[in-house]
Protein backbone atom coordinates (compact mmCIF):
# COMPACT_ATOMS: atom_id res chain seq x y z
CA UNK A 1 0.00 0.00 0.00
CA UNK A 2 2.76 2.45 1.14
CA UNK A 3 4.62 1.91 -2.10
CA UNK A 4 1.44 2.59 -4.36
CA UNK A 5 1.02 5.71 -2.79
CA UNK A 6 4.40 6.72 -3.28
CA UNK A 7 4.12 6.08 -7.09
CA UNK A 8 0.98 7.58 -6.99
CA UNK A 9 2.81 10.69 -5.26
CA UNK A 10 5.55 10.88 -7.92
CA UNK A 11 3.55 10.59 -11.31
CA UNK A 12 2.18 13.59 -9.80
CA UNK A 13 4.69 15.46 -9.12
CA UNK A 14 6.70 14.59 -12.11
CA UNK A 15 4.87 16.34 -14.78
CA UNK A 16 4.26 19.40 -12.45
CA UNK A 17 8.50 19.74 -12.08
CA UNK A 18 8.62 19.26 -15.73
CA UNK A 19 6.46 22.24 -15.88
CA UNK A 20 8.43 24.41 -13.68
CA UNK A 21 11.41 23.42 -15.52
CA UNK A 22 10.07 24.70 -18.94
CA UNK A 23 9.15 27.96 -17.11
CA UNK A 24 12.40 28.99 -15.80
CA UNK A 25 13.81 27.60 -19.21
CA UNK A 26 11.09 30.41 -20.60
CA UNK A 27 11.91 32.89 -18.29
CA UNK A 28 15.46 32.67 -19.36
CA UNK A 29 15.12 32.68 -22.77
CA UNK A 30 12.99 36.11 -22.23
CA UNK A 31 15.62 37.55 -20.22
CA UNK A 32 18.17 36.13 -23.19
CA UNK A 33 20.36 39.14 -24.85
CA UNK A 34 19.39 39.20 -28.78
CA UNK A 35 21.04 41.42 -31.46
CA UNK A 36 19.11 42.14 -35.34
CA UNK A 37 21.26 42.99 -37.99
CA UNK A 38 20.46 45.01 -40.66
CA UNK A 39 21.88 46.57 -44.15
CA UNK A 40 25.10 45.33 -43.48
CA UNK A 41 27.44 45.90 -45.47
CA UNK A 42 31.74 46.63 -46.67
CA UNK A 43 32.94 49.87 -48.09
CA UNK A 44 34.56 48.88 -51.30
CA UNK A 45 38.02 50.79 -52.04
CA UNK A 46 40.79 49.86 -54.69
CA UNK A 47 42.61 46.40 -54.50
CA UNK A 48 45.47 48.05 -53.18
CA UNK A 49 44.42 48.94 -49.92
CA UNK A 50 45.00 46.96 -46.95
CA UNK A 51 42.12 48.46 -44.59
CA UNK A 52 38.39 49.48 -44.89
CA UNK A 53 35.51 49.80 -43.14
CA UNK A 54 32.12 47.99 -42.85
CA UNK A 55 28.53 49.40 -41.65
CA UNK A 56 25.05 47.99 -39.96
CA UNK A 57 22.42 48.71 -37.80
CA UNK A 58 22.06 46.98 -34.85
CA UNK A 59 18.84 46.54 -32.69
CA UNK A 60 19.52 45.47 -29.31
CA UNK A 61 16.06 43.40 -29.14
CA UNK A 62 16.74 41.98 -25.47
CA UNK A 63 15.34 43.20 -22.26
CA UNK A 64 18.83 44.24 -21.10
CA UNK A 65 21.53 46.35 -22.25
CA UNK A 66 24.78 45.15 -24.40
CA UNK A 67 28.04 45.71 -24.16
CA UNK A 68 29.78 44.90 -27.80
CA UNK A 69 33.56 44.47 -26.74
CA UNK A 70 35.32 42.23 -29.62
CA UNK A 71 34.69 41.66 -33.05
CA UNK A 72 35.96 39.91 -35.89
CA UNK A 73 35.93 39.36 -39.54
CA UNK A 74 36.60 36.26 -42.01
CA UNK A 75 38.40 38.63 -44.55
CA UNK A 76 40.88 40.31 -42.32
CA UNK A 77 42.87 39.60 -39.71
CA UNK A 78 41.85 42.56 -37.51
CA UNK A 79 38.39 44.14 -37.21
CA UNK A 80 38.06 47.31 -34.51
CA UNK A 81 34.97 49.73 -33.84
CA UNK A 82 36.39 52.89 -34.71
CA UNK A 83 34.43 56.00 -34.66
CA UNK A 84 35.43 59.72 -35.59
CA UNK A 85 36.23 62.70 -33.71
CA UNK A 86 37.29 66.28 -34.48
CA UNK A 87 41.37 67.14 -33.02
CA UNK A 88 42.44 70.17 -34.00
CA UNK A 89 39.99 70.55 -36.45
CA UNK A 90 40.84 67.60 -38.42
CA UNK A 91 38.33 64.55 -38.18
CA UNK A 92 39.90 61.83 -36.76
CA UNK A 93 39.44 58.07 -36.43
CA UNK A 94 39.77 56.78 -33.08
CA UNK A 95 39.30 53.10 -31.70
CA UNK A 96 36.23 52.15 -29.30
CA UNK A 97 36.48 49.49 -27.10
CA UNK A 98 33.26 48.88 -26.07
CA UNK A 99 29.94 49.77 -27.80
CA UNK A 100 26.58 49.89 -25.79
CA UNK A 101 23.56 48.94 -27.00
CA UNK A 102 20.74 49.80 -24.43
CA UNK A 103 17.30 47.69 -24.75
CA UNK A 104 15.12 48.25 -27.59
CA UNK A 105 17.70 50.72 -29.21
CA UNK A 106 19.20 50.39 -32.46
CA UNK A 107 22.49 51.22 -32.86
CA UNK A 108 23.96 52.64 -36.64
CA UNK A 109 27.32 52.48 -37.32
CA UNK A 110 27.79 54.38 -40.68
CA UNK A 111 30.06 56.40 -42.96
CA UNK A 112 32.10 59.51 -40.97
CA UNK A 113 30.67 58.17 -37.28
CA UNK A 114 30.88 54.60 -35.48
CA UNK A 115 32.05 51.73 -37.90
CA UNK A 116 33.97 48.46 -37.91
CA UNK A 117 37.52 48.78 -39.38
CA UNK A 118 38.71 45.83 -41.07
CA UNK A 119 42.27 46.44 -40.73
CA UNK A 120 45.00 43.60 -42.71
CA UNK A 121 42.71 42.40 -45.20
CA UNK A 122 43.36 38.48 -46.00
CA UNK A 123 41.69 38.67 -49.41
CA UNK A 124 40.74 41.36 -51.93
CA UNK A 125 37.53 42.27 -51.90
CA UNK A 126 35.41 42.37 -54.84
CA UNK A 127 31.73 43.47 -55.44
CA UNK A 128 29.27 41.65 -54.08
CA UNK A 129 31.66 39.88 -52.16
CA UNK A 130 30.17 38.30 -48.00
CA UNK A 131 32.05 39.28 -45.43
CA UNK A 132 31.00 37.53 -42.28
CA UNK A 133 31.45 39.46 -38.82
CA UNK A 134 31.37 37.80 -35.32
CA UNK A 135 30.82 40.32 -32.49
CA UNK A 136 31.33 39.17 -28.46
CA UNK A 137 29.59 40.97 -25.68
CA UNK A 138 31.14 41.52 -21.91
CA UNK A 139 29.13 38.17 -21.43
CA UNK A 140 31.06 36.21 -23.81
CA UNK A 141 28.12 35.79 -25.81
CA UNK A 142 28.96 36.18 -29.58
CA UNK A 143 26.36 37.50 -32.41
CA UNK A 144 27.25 36.80 -36.03
CA UNK A 145 25.94 38.44 -39.54
CA UNK A 146 27.27 38.89 -42.65
CA UNK A 147 27.75 42.37 -44.89
CA UNK A 148 28.08 42.50 -48.38
CA UNK A 149 30.94 44.56 -50.12
CA UNK A 150 29.37 47.58 -51.20
CA UNK A 151 30.55 50.79 -53.27
CA UNK A 152 29.64 53.57 -50.33
CA UNK A 153 30.10 57.40 -50.83
CA UNK A 154 32.19 58.81 -48.24
CA UNK A 155 29.65 61.27 -45.68
CA UNK A 156 33.32 63.07 -44.75
CA UNK A 157 33.74 64.87 -47.91
CA UNK A 158 34.16 67.90 -47.02
CA UNK A 159 37.68 69.17 -46.84
CA UNK A 160 38.65 67.07 -43.79
CA UNK A 161 41.65 64.76 -44.27
CA UNK A 162 41.26 61.21 -43.01
CA UNK A 163 43.66 60.27 -40.74
CA UNK A 164 44.58 56.84 -39.71
CA UNK A 165 46.42 56.54 -36.48
CU1 LIG B 1 38.23 53.31 -38.87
Amino acid sequence: MKNKETNLKSLFLYPLLKAFGCCLALVSSLAWANLTFENAHVRLLPPNVKNTAAFVSITNTGQEGICLVKAWGDKSQTVEFHDHIMQNDMMKMVHVPRVHIAAGETVTLQSGSLHLMLLNLTEKLKLGDSVTFTLEDDTEKRYTFSATVEKVQSSVSHGHKHHHH
